[in-house]
């Protein structure tokens, strides 16, 4: 059984994912409409990994005797002024989302809460994964600058990144 306090932890974990899945979402739709297909394909696939994270942790806060509440969400943009940018804010994204869930398991701790502690532990080597990817892609996109060749690379790029993670998680992987 989880806390009140755990519960309301969880709950916010939950709109956290969902809106990182919605954020996601509306950068997919902008780089499709801007003729960058593996841009948008990575982008998919990765608001769709989003979703799975929010539902994992609705599973575990109702197996664990909370309640976990579906969230309205804010609406993401429209735009996104550069490939760069958007990037950019997938990192910060990712960051502030890591701080979030290390205060969700120091909560943990303080609630001698040892199960939650063991669940989170998956969201913890996640979040190291996901901001590691999204520092690589900048890095690349940095070297790019604005040549066109190299812009057409790397949108293939991760295109192929993105059929990989796709073919990872139908066979049973990790998300
Ligand atoms: Fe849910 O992993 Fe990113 O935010």
């Amino acid at each position: 059984m989880v806390t009140k306090k755990i519960e309301q932890a969880l709950n916010k974990q939950i709109e956290l994912e969902a809106s990182s899945s919605q954020y996601y979402l509306a950068m997919a739709s902008w780089a499709e409409n801007n003729g960058l297909s593996g841009v948008a394909a990575f982008f998919y696939q990765h608001s769709d990994e989003e979703r799975m994270h929010m539902l994992k942790l609705i599973k575990y806060l109702n197996e664990r005797g909370g309640k976990a509440i579906i969230p309205a969400l804010k609406q993401p943009p429209k735009d996104f002024k550069s490939l760069q940018y958007a990037f950019d804010n997938l990192l910060k994204h990712e960051v502030m989302v890591s701080n979030e869930i290390n205060k969700l398991v120091d909560d943990c701790l303080k609630e001698k809460d040892y199960t939650t502690h063991n669940f989170l532990q998956w969201y913890v080597s996640e979040q190291i994964e996901e901001e590691a990817l999204a520092r690589t892609i900048l890095d690349k996109l940095n070297l790019i600058g604005n040549d066109k060749g190299g812009l057409y690379l790397f949108d293939r790029d991760l295109q192929n990144i993105s059929v990989q993670s796709a073919a990872a998680d139908n066979a049973g992987g990790k998300k």
